[in-house]
């Protein structure tokens, strides 16, 4: 993994680092105590759409073992730490007339309240892909705009009300892309909608995923305001919205089309929630190939969308080379990139990393520098939480345990990610104040199931789900150290 050995690099003395998680892939718990079933609970159960046929009904078991991963964080030195909430523990069947489940809000105030009683600043994630399976059945879930966003906006006023005092940092969505196109377009994640009929009897691969994106500014924005108008004053926290992206490279560096496919690529997958965001519309290039099928704001939604982050929410994991196609070939309907190839080796057959667990995962450290560079510059220098990195190892899953915990492959991804971000801060002049590594330890790795493996801490599932900590885990603190207060 190469680096800028020259660069200067550091992080402001009060940097927030720590670890990060997600109900559906940690909590188990599945029907305790009143929680709903939620979209992957049910997608699940469809046979051949997880690897190894599992499902989130146990996995690391968290519901009942918030004690055990508290002291893990203590252990790891942590400061902050991201999880999120299960919308249907806490209104089981979503919905805005709906019960609300005492238990479940009792169980995040217990999780917020101890977390900080252990020094851990909470950072709260609102959404992370479960959406109550009731509200899809009801109505389809994001595809009705105006159903949807009224649900949502109940549901995070609930939240705010129960945790508010609490916590200071929310994250309204994680990663919409993965909603819209994962969930709507490939149809590999839930609710599992594609044009594939081979995989689904539902589904349009060229309209839904641009719906459902659309849907979910508009309720991300809702949320905002509420948080604003009836929370900021007494709470004092901020609320952003969490955005997946790679960085691109030109697959021929001297072809001027490649470089401009590059930036495209970016604006299909980040610009298209981040513009609105930012700017209060969809980038020009998504505009130009998606013609009609685009959703465009109304004025009033375009001037609450605009300006809906305290802070931009970055998860960011790999790169990739780009090649453009030429003029002559138009865009399939179903594309969702920008009308390129996505590659793993340039024109001279250089590889972009080394292989992972993931069939999407290549680290690129170098790339983690330059596109915190590139958003900064596009969006104004905005304050940046890195809400998510990390990754998984080949072959991790067949190792004897104790070659599991002598983790060097992510560590050394760690290091050199960390390093690229803190360049990025004092060589680059970027606002970067916080960065949650993913993840806190092994979980439900959604379609893959559990053999990929993302933990800085291992979870035995045919034992108990006992968590034994990797080296990663202990080490993530020494690296911290060497740049926190050096800017
Ligand atoms: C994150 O997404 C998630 O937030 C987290 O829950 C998850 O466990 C973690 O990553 C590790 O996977 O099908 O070829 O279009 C990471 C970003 C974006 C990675 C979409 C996979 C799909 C590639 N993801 N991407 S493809």
């Amino acid at each position: 993994m190469v680096r800028d050995v020259a660069a200067k690099a550091g992080l402001p003395s009060d940097f927030l680092w720590g670890f990060a998680t997600a109900a559906y892939q940690i909590e188990g718990g599945a029907t305790a105590d009143g929680r709903g079933p939620s979209i992957w609970d049910t997608f699940c159960k469809i046979p051949g759409k997880i690897a190894d046929g599992s499902s989130g009904d146990v996995a690391c078991d968290s519901y009942h073992r918030t004690a055990q991963d508290i002291e893990l964080l203590q252990k790891t030195g942590a400061k902050a730490y991201r999880f999120s909430i299960s919308w249907s523990r806490v209104i089981p069947k979503g919905g805005r007339n709906d019960p609300i489940n005492q238990a479940g809000i009792d169980f995040y105030v217990k999780l917020a309240d101890d977390l900080l009683a252990a020094g851990i600043t909470p950072f709260v994630t609102l959404f992370h892909w479960d959406l109550p399976d009731e509200l899809y059945k009801r109505y389809g879930g994001f595809l009705n705009k105006d159903e949807f966003v009224a649900d949502f906006a109940h549901y995070s006023r609930v939240v705010f009300e129960a945790l508010g005092s609490r916590v200071k940092h929310w994250i309204t969505f994680n990663e919409p892309f993965c909603s819209a196109i994962l969930g709507h377009s490939i149809g590999a994640f839930a609710p599992g909608h594609t044009s594939d009929r081979t995989k689904s009897a539902v589904g349009d691969s060229s309209r839904e995923p641009w719906i459902v994106g659309h849907s979910i500014l508009i309720a991300h924005a809702h949320a905002v305001k509420i948080y604003r108008d009836e929370f900021k004053a007494r709470d004092g926290g901020e609320i952003g919205i969490t955005l997946n992206g790679d960085w691109t490279e030109p697959w021929d560096p001297n072809d001027e089309q490649d470089r401009i496919a590059c930036d495209r690529k970016i604006e299909f997958a980040i610009c298209w929630f981040a513009d609105p965001v930012y700017f209060g519309r969809y980038p020009e290039s998504m505009v130009k190939q998606l013609g009609e099928r685009l959703p465009t704001f109304t004025a009033e939604e375009s001037e609450l969308v605009k300006g809906s982050n305290d802070f931009y929410g970055m998860n960011h994991y790999c790169a990739n080379y780009i090649r453009h196609r030429g003029d002559a070939v138009v865009a399939d309907p179903d594309d969702f990139s920008g009308n390129i190839d996505i590659l793993f080796e340039d024109k001279f057959g250089n590889s972009i990393g080394p292989e992972t667990q993931s069939f999407w995962l290549r680290p690129h450290a170098p790339g983690f520098r330059k596109l915190i560079k590139w958003l900064s510059d596009r969006y104004g220098r905005p304050k940046i939480y890195v809400t998510e990195n990390g990754t998984s190892i080949k072959g991790e899953n067949d190792l004897p345990m104790e070659e599991i915990l002598e983790d060097d492959f992510r560590l050394e991804y760690f290091r050199s990610y960390i390093t690229a971000m803190a360049e990025a801060v004092a060589e680059d002049g970027c606002d970067v104040r916080g960065y949650m590594a993913w993840s806190l330890m092994d979980n439900f790795e959604w379609a893959e199931g559990y053999e990929t493996r993302f933990g800085v801490t291992y979870v035995d599932y045919e034992n108990g789900q006992k968590r034994y900590p990797k080296k990663s885990a202990m080490e993530m603190k020494n690296i911290f150290d060497q740049f926190v207060g050096k800017v």
